[in-house]
């Protein structure tokens, strides 16, 4: 594999991206509690490779629909992040870790906002290629 680092990013991101919408690191949390419980399906508190990959399937990368292949090798690389202690499941607390990897990632100046150049630069990683 030759460039993992933006694998492991590029799935989440299509979930976090409206999350790193948002200006600070906290407004961005907030968000992404919310996908967390649309995504979480069965509402167990986690989340599971199916419900991951059915929230992928319904969002749309730019233009493109992402293939189902690409959906699961992205999940795959986002699971093995995201859960830490190896259960098979994510729950918030694992997946909030994730996005605030994620969002220091793309907070260039590290003021804990995302600003103008800095979102257009997040948006250009998921859409890019
Ligand atoms: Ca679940
Ligand atoms: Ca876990």
């Amino acid at each position: 594999m030759s460039r993992p680092s933006s694998l492991i990013f590029l799935a989440p991101l299509f979930v976090v991206a409206p999350a790193l919408a948002q200006e600070t690191q906290a407004t961005a949390a907030a968000r992404f509690s919310r996908e967390f419980a649309a995504t979480d399906l069965n509402k167990d508190g986690a989340w599971t490779k199916p419900e991951i990959a059915a929230r992928l399937g319904r969002m749309r990368a730019g233009t493109k629909k992402p293939d189902p292949i690409n959906v699961k090798r992205l999940t795959d690389l986002w699971f093995g992040r995201a859960d830490l202690n190896k259960n098979g499941k994510v729950t918030e607390a694992e997946a909030q870790g994730l996005l605030a990897a994620v969002f220091q990632r793309y907070d260039a100046n590290k003021d804990g906002r995302i600003g103008g150049g800095e979102r257009a630069a997040a948006k250009s990683g998921v859409q890019g290629r």
